[in-house]
């Protein structure tokens, strides 16, 4: 099964690699042929190159749209050699085999993100390039096609083995990447297509990335898993920079992500915010008049929970929320930025991992969530709902106070990141209690209130955290029962997003304990 290289047709966009390896190619006496720009690279590197217009008799036209689409091309892509009447097609028209086909495609990626314009983002779509690629790959029978400058090494190294050829193995793994690349591509065409007409609804979007790496493996030891990018802009895990510490695992990738997307819903300008995640839910969350400051009262939260857990800030880390970080066993610390000192202190912990981005990202943007049944995926646009978007509705008789509304808002802004049943209490800006993950919101409710006495009595106060808070629920309270476990544990005021049958029934209850009540409209599952 092994097909000997004689004759390569290169076409790249990206240059990155390719005069050494044409000239690999060269010396091995495979006959090179290219495309005008690729012809010129490697023929100013001194190496020998045949143009494809004079392959094809044509030469490139329309502004290089036109430039290999061409049966003379196409049929050394696609001709099954040891079919008769191929052979006898390829005899007749004078088409010659290709055994390599060396492609990247015009950057539209880079482009679309560039913001580019319309006429230059169209221009890069690439359409004669995905024709060769895909030709190639279906003909991997005889044709090996590389789509990704960082194989050139390892195509040389095959060629090395097997003494000029490449196995069906090396030529099917190569085709199946080729086809991978291509619909990525697609991909990031079909949603630019969307953004530009600007539809967010999913059934006019497509998933597809590009696989940025594969980690050592997924959620258990027993898992595989891969990371792909799908080139969406924001600031987070598939953009950051890694300034230290050991390759991210499945669950950090998963954890920081949570942590990040919840930080950012607090405006830097307006305050320092930290979010400690453990398991993708928050176990403290917490502005301050400082990062530290913030940090500690995230802390407080839930101390036992925060350990081995992910740290993301709202603003570029300091040297002293640094240290304090540093003093609680923490796998993953992300944030808009570091400073150098921040840097240096972090620095001593070899393990721990500092993810740095160029910004936070926008909660408030469209995007896609997906999740996999048996058999498909199910595609939603993702909860960008916003609290200080919302037209708040007081329902009781008593309004809630300026104070007990910060927090009430500050509830729901956590709670939207709980996984559901979601119970966040909430007093001077903290989070004293989460209760999450629950398959009845009354059990979430109690377990919030528990966690936040555990962590008043270790903290040694007198009252619990949640006496005098305000309590936040992702969905409404179906019954008057876990708003009354939240009056017991001490809350003032509710925001919730009501519409249960008996909301009569919750509102009354509110009202019997002096309870203020706020609803959102607004309901923030996540599963
Ligand atoms: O404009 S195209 O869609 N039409 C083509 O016929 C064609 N052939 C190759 N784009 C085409 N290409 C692309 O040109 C390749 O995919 C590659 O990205 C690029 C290389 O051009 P050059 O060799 O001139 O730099």
């Amino acid at each position: 099964d092994l097909v000997a290289v004689r004759r390569a047709l290169l076409s790249v966009s990206d240059k990155t690699g390719l005069v050494e390896f044409a000239s690999e190619l060269a010396h091995r006496g495979v006959e090179l042929v290219s495309t005008g720009g690729t012809a010129r690279a490697i023929a100013d590197a001194g190496v020998a190159v045949t143009d494809v217009s004079e392959v094809t008799g044509f030469p490139e036209i329309m502004d290089g749209r036109v430039k290999t689409l061409h049966p003379l091309v196409h049929g050394g892509l696609l001709g099954v050699r040891d079919d008769p009447e191929h052979a006898a097609a390829m005899d007749e028209h004078g088409i010659q085999p290709f055994d390599l086909v060396v492609i990247n495609l015009y950057p539209f990626e880079e482009v679309r993100f560039a913001g580019g314009a319309y006429a230059e983002t169209i221009e890069n779509i690439d359409i004669g390039g995905p024709a060769m690629v895909r030709a190639a790959a279906k003909n991997h029978a005889y044709c090996t096609v590389v789509t990704d400058p960082g194989d050139y090494a390892a195509v040389l190294n095959a060629l090395e083995m097997n003494t000029g050829s490449l196995s069906l193995e090396f030529r099917k793994k190569m085709a199946a990447k080729a086809f991978a690349r291509t619909a990525a591509y697609d991909a990031a065409i079909a949603n630019w297509f969307a953004e530009a007409l600007d539809v967010e609804h999913p059934a006019w979007r497509s998933l597809g990335g590009r696989l940025a790496e594969v980690t050592r493996y997924g959620e258990n030891p027993h898992q595989q898993a891969a990371f792909y990018v799908t080139g969406e802009r924001r600031p987070g895990v598939a953009t950051a920079r890694q300034v230290q510490g050991k390759q991210l695992s499945y669950n950090n990738l998963n954890d920081t992500d949570a942590a990040f997307e919840l930080v950012a819903e607090f405006d830097p300008a307006r305050s320092a915010a930290v979010a400690i995640i453990k398991h993708a839910n928050p176990c403290g969350v917490a502005e301050g008049a400082s990062l530290k400051d913030a940090y500690l009262k995230a802390l407080a939260c839930d101390p036992v929970s925060a350990f081995g857990g992910i740290v993301a800030l709202n603003q570029p880390l300091d040297a002293e929320a640094a240290e304090e970080i540093a003093k609680v066993f923490t796998e993953v610390i992300i944030a808009p930025g570091a400073s150098p000192e921040a840097e240096a202190i972090i620095a001593a912990k070899k393990n721990l991992r500092l993810l740095v981005t160029d910004g936070l990202p926008d909660p408030r943007a469209a995007g896609l969530t997906a999740k996999t049944v048996s058999g498909g995926l199910l595609v939603q646009s993702r909860d960008n709902g916003v609290v200080d978007d919302l037209d708040l509705k007081v329902v009781t008789k008593r309004a809630p106070s300026e104070a007990e509304l910060a927090d009430l808002k500050f509830a729901f802004r956590v709670a939207k990141h709980v996984k559901s049943n979601a119970i966040v209490y909430v007093r001077d800006g903290a989070t004293v209690g989460i209760g999450a993950g629950q398959m009845s919101r009354v059990d979430s409710s109690r377990i919030a209130a528990r966690k936040a006495q555990d962590a008043a009595v270790a903290a040694g106060l007198e009252q619990p955290g949640t006496s005098g808070s305000v309590v936040a629920s992702d969905a409404f309270f179906p019954f008057a029962d876990g708003l009354v476990s939240a009056v017991e544990a001490g809350a003032t005021a509710v925001i919730q997003p009501g519409g249960s049958m008996r909301d009569d029934e919750v509102i009354a209850a509110a009202d019997a304990h002096g309870i203020a009540m706020v609803f959102t409209g607004m309901r923030h599952f996540r599963h």
